[in-house]
């Protein structure tokens, strides 16, 4: 496999020489490598692109370049340093963005920023702190980028499209684990109407549609060593849809006591210290652009991405996982209990996450 890698990565315009590629991290979708170069010149990310869900790939990476050309503008503006604030996508050597390989497979080279430091969970509220602003902060940076991009999920997080897929799967029930877990099918079916009914306002524009990342998880954000947050990385999912996706994924994933896949339910819980340490610095740097439809449903947000995220793992589950990269047969259905728990403990807390938001309005 590593000779396979270098004779990849050798398709990308890179400085140096390459002395590795080895793997990096444990995405769901994608696969990702560090390529090591030698002394003195810099490293880079190099990633298979996942052509089954990003579709199609080019205009994915067009995407992204559209955004990352935009915020190193802004941050040249303001004095920082472009190509440690920013995403740095390498082109391949005959100047496109991604390299296609003689099996049909996209990849991507990024620069790799170095003295940085990514975190699997948020140890602190500080940190959760410093992640809500690089969030909102992200959401400001892209709020006046004009050029349109390429939605390439549609219905990422669309309530409405997810049931659609969600009912043409359990009418299908194509390996027959239907029968297997009604209980959380109800945990989907009971909140259905409540879930519709917050979409609805993004489908009628009372709340608005802005460029937004939608996989805020604290992995996606690089710190610098005094603990501030330097770049937002992941823009696979960039898309044009409701920065309340962010906050909430982000409160997903930040509050979260347990593991995404916690197999023991009792670790799992919302921690509302972090959640309000995140709501801080999120709103320091949102509350300006925020309309008061947007703070007023920024709690629910919560639930929303909670909920939505449940019902993909039970889905995945039911289809056969088809979707996420899976360790056991068990697996999605692991996740699925672990969200359902978060979601049950978001619910618990929704006034106290409320009164937390107004606080910090
Ligand atoms: C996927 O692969 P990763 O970890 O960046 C997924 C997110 C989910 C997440 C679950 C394109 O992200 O939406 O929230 O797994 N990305 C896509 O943790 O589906
Ligand atoms: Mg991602």
């Amino acid at each position: 496999m590593n000779t396979k890698l270098i004779s990849i990565a050798q398709n990308f315009q890179l400085e140096g020489e390459i002395k590795e590629v080895t793997n990096l991290g444990e995405g769901f979708i994608n696969d990702t490598f560090i390529i090591k170069t030698v002394a003195g010149r810099p490293n880079y990310i190099l990633q298979r692109k996942n052509k089954r869900i990003f579709s199609p790939i080019p205009a994915m990476m067009d995407n992204i370049q559209k955004v990352c050309l935009h915020i190193k503008k802004k941050v040249e503006k303001a004095g920082g340093n472009p190509m440690r604030e920013a995403m740095t996508i390498i082109p391949a050597l005959d100047g496109k963005l991604y390299f296609l390989d003689e099996e049909d497979e996209y990849w991507a080279v990024c620069l790799f920023i170095d003295d940085t430091i990514a975190y699997n969970a948020a140890e602190t509220p500080e940190l959760a702190t410093a992640g809500g602003k690089g969030i909102g902060k992200f959401q400001s940076l892209v709020a006046d980028l004009k050029e349109p991009l390429v939605n390439i999920l549609p219905g990422f997080h669309d309530i409405r499209y997810r049931f659609k897929q969600w009912d043409a799967v359990l009418a299908k029930d194509p390996v027959g684990r239907k029968a297997e877990v009604p209980e959380e099918i109800s945990w989907i079916e009971s909140r259905r109407d409540e879930m519709l009914d917050f979409y609805q306002l993004v489908e009628n524009g009372t709340i608005p549609t802005r460029i937004s990342h939608n996989d805020t998880k604290i992995n996606n954000i690089l710190f610098d060593k005094q603990g501030e947050v330097l770049c937002v990385i992941d823009l696979d999912t960039v898309l044009s849809s409701t920065v309340l996706n962010d906050f909430g994924d982000a409160i997903r994933f930040y509050t979260n006591t347990g593991l995404e896949d916690d197999l023991n339910l009792d670790n799992v819980s919302m921690d509302m210290k972090i959640f309000e340490a995140f709501t801080k610095g999120y709103l320091e740097e949102a509350k300006s652009f925020l309309t008061e439809k947007e703070l007023e449903y920024l709690a629910f947000s919560a639930k929303y991405i909670t909920y939505e995220q449940v019902l993909r793992f039970l889905m995945d589950y039911i289809d056969g996982d088809n979707y996420y990269k899976t360790k056991s047969k068990e697996h999605n259905l692991v996740r699925t209990r672990a969200q359902y728990k978060l979601l049950t403990s978001i619910e618990e807390q929704f006034e106290q996450m409320n009164r937390t938001v107004k606080k910090f309005c």
